[in-house]
């Protein structure tokens, strides 16, 4: 190679800072600390150690939610990358893609089948781990030969911008100081997403521009695949521009500002506000963006829109009223649309005067004292609530729960619906918490967790501290898994949890004391009263240091949207029952 080079891993982590990433997360280990080294040979990135790599792979998670940009995990062989995989799958589930590179025994030693530390058995082939990530990576690259490897670098990364989807990158120890031919960095990566065939393409534009001129009550559904895949201020736009009514989904609230007239409420199929699934399935053109149609973002499974009023611009296939587009990607084409419907307002009748009846979500419940209930705290919590801040709301009662809540024009939402993993939320903060600092965001960081989530990742709150974090933290307090109660044993002892946890001592425990000069304070709130103290503090909502509030509720009250959907759960097995009776019959 003549000209100039640099060693594999700047290589690696120039390429990444080239896409706007800012901080590595993860958890080092022996396989190999000189690529970490590299990390700091590269201006402007800079590292964040993880207590575990499960919680590493919820923090990159919930980076790439906020940023847009890939978070970055570095995990060491077998132990390390073995405990990040729950969470690399629910980034795969919900298109929360990174980049996780694993360390790797030196190529010598892999060819030799040495008996290293990290394997299992003797004579074991070191890259069986390799194949154990299959299913859960869009792309990897196993870094064995020195003249394909910056060509599978880049390859694997464009492939992550373009799925939004985990890939894995291998690194041998050896390979870190493998020379790379520099003039290559000079050329930025092209990630220009493009779809197959421009006609096409024009094609569908205008079709969709022709249903828009012609529908006499179109609507907008924006679902979180349009977020994930950097669709949010062209969503934003598309409803600013139209006043269509437009809706959100579990998954996705918050896409669209719910203090606008526009916004008519979060969809959910028959677990929706009174009103909502009405004025989605009467309209006559629903465009669809960014589709995730799971159990529980489909009201277990009862949207009910027609196809022949439907237009769907999802990530993989676009499809006009059953005319369908595979290999279609929503976003150039949402750009052409509002580029067009932005210059043309007039030629589609835009901003188009609402003829339906917008029906304002219910007060569930405003009572001014009294033990707190599910039915008061989401709405009130939701009033709480300031422009850009960034929410997470645990799976358990508090994702069933939130909702309820109005957001301000510019808030945020995490929450992990579709794959579901309990204690996901104490991870993707931190990765929040650090997405927000890079993108010198204006809001808070506010995390609601239920205490049985908690305990499963809670040293991750540590972390917070450690690096100078200030955010918010409420813990749902409720006698253990109350999310579990309602669906099956709600007396049962596996329904229980430790109740033996001080929640008011955690954060002095994890660093918050005044010999450390972290400063944070902690409450409770077991009433109304009590909640409205906490919230109506200037100090509490300030952000100026870190706080918790921990809400207790009673053991067997639900949200309703979660009685709703196990409702709606029950009469469809007990369906499902009566039918293969009648063909056993
Ligand atoms: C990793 C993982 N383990 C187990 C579960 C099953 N699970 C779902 S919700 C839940 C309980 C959550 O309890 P908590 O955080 O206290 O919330 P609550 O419903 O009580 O508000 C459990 C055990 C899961 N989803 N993920
Ligand atoms: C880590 O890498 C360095 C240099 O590449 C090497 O000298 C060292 O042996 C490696 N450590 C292990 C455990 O492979
Ligand atoms: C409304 O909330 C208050 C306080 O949380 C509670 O005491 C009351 O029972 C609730 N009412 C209903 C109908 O749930
Ligand atoms: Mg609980």
């Amino acid at each position: 190679m003549s000209g100039s080079t640099v060693p594999m891993g700047q290589y690696l982590f120039r390429r990444i800072k080239e896409l706007g990433t800012e901080h590595i997360l993860g958890v080092p280990g022996d396989f190999n600390l000189t690529l970490l080294d590299e990390i700091y040979n590269v201006p402007g990135l800079k590292w964040i150690g993880c207590c575990n790599e499960l919680n590493g792979a919820y923090a990159a998670d919930g980076y790439t939610r906020i940023k847009g940009a890939p978070g970055v995990l570095i995990t060491t062989y077998a132990v390390g990358e073995l405990s990040a995989m729950n969470g690399v799958a629910g980034a795969y589930a919900e298109h929360a893609g990174m980049i996780h590179i694993v360390g790797m025994p030196a190529r010598a030693m892999q060819k030799a089948r040495v008996m290293l530390h990290h394997t299992m058995e003797p004579n074991m082939d070191h890259a069986i781990y390799i194949k154990m990530a299959d299913p859960i990576r869009k792309d990897h690259a196993y870094l064995m030969e020195d003249n394909t490897m910056a060509d599978d670098i880049d390859r694997v990364i464009v492939s992550c911008m373009h799925s939004r989807l985990p890939v894995y990158i291998y690194v041998p120890t050896d390979v870190v100081s493998v020379q790379l031919d520099a003039k290559r960095l000079e050329t930025p990566l092209d990630l220009t997403l493009r779809n197959p065939d421009a006609k096409t393409e024009d094609q569908i534009v205008q079709k969709i521009l022709s249903s828009v001129a012609t529908a006499s009550n179109p609507s907008i559904l924006a679902d979180v695949l349009a977020i994930r895949h950097g669709g949010l201020d062209l969503t934003k736009k598309l409803a600013q521009i139209t006043h269509f009514p437009s809706f959100s989904t579990p998954l996705s609230k918050g896409v669209i500002d719910e203090t606008a007239s526009y916004y008519y409420g979060l969809y959910n199929g028959q677990a929706s506000f009174p009103g909502v699934a009405e004025a989605v399935e009467k309209s006559d053109l629903v465009i669809n963006l960014g589709p995730l149609l799971s159990d529980s973002n489909t009201g277990g499974f009862t949207r009910q829109i027609k196809d022949e009023n439907l237009v769907r611009l999802g990530h993989d296939f676009v499809q006009i009223k059953g005319e369908k587009y595979d290999g279609y990607h929503f976003l150039p084409i949402l750009r052409r649309l509002v580029a067009e419907l932005e210059k043309q307002p007039q030629k589609y009748n835009l901003p188009r005067p609402q003829n339906g009846q917008k029906v304002p979500p219910p007060v569930l419940n405003d009572s001014k004292s009294g033990q707190l209930k599910q039915s008061f705290v989401w709405q009130r919590l939701g009033r709480f609530l300031k422009d850009n801040d960034i929410v997470l709301a645990e799976s358990g009662t508090a994702q069933f729960g939130m909702p309820d809540a109005t957001f301000p024009p510019n808030a945020r939402y995490i929450t992990q619906i579709f794959w579901s993993s309990i204690g996901y939320t104490v991870g993707s903060c931190l990765g929040a918490l650090v997405a927000a600092k890079e993108m010198k965001y204006p809001g808070r960081v506010v995390l609601i967790v239920g205490e049985g989530s908690m305990q499963m990742t809670v040293q991750e709150i540590g972390t917070y501290l450690r690096y100078g974090f200030k955010p918010i933290i409420f813990v749902i307090n409720n006698n253990g898994y109350a999310i579990e109660r309602a669906i099956h044993g709600p007396e049962q002892g596996y329904n229980d949890v430790s109740m033996l946890w001080d929640h008011q001592k955690m954060l002095e425990f994890f660093g918050a004391r005044e010999e450390t000069g972290i400063k944070a304070k902690s409450r409770a709130a077991k009433t109304v009263e009590d909640l409205e103290a906490v919230l109506n503090d200037k100090d509490f909502g300030s952000g100026e240091m870190v706080q918790l509030c921990e809400i207790f509720m009673d053991t067997f009250d639900y949200p309703w949207r979660l009685s709703k959907q196990l409702e709606i759960a029950r009469a469809r097995m007990k369906q499902e029952a009566a039918k293969s009776n009648v063909t056993a019959g």
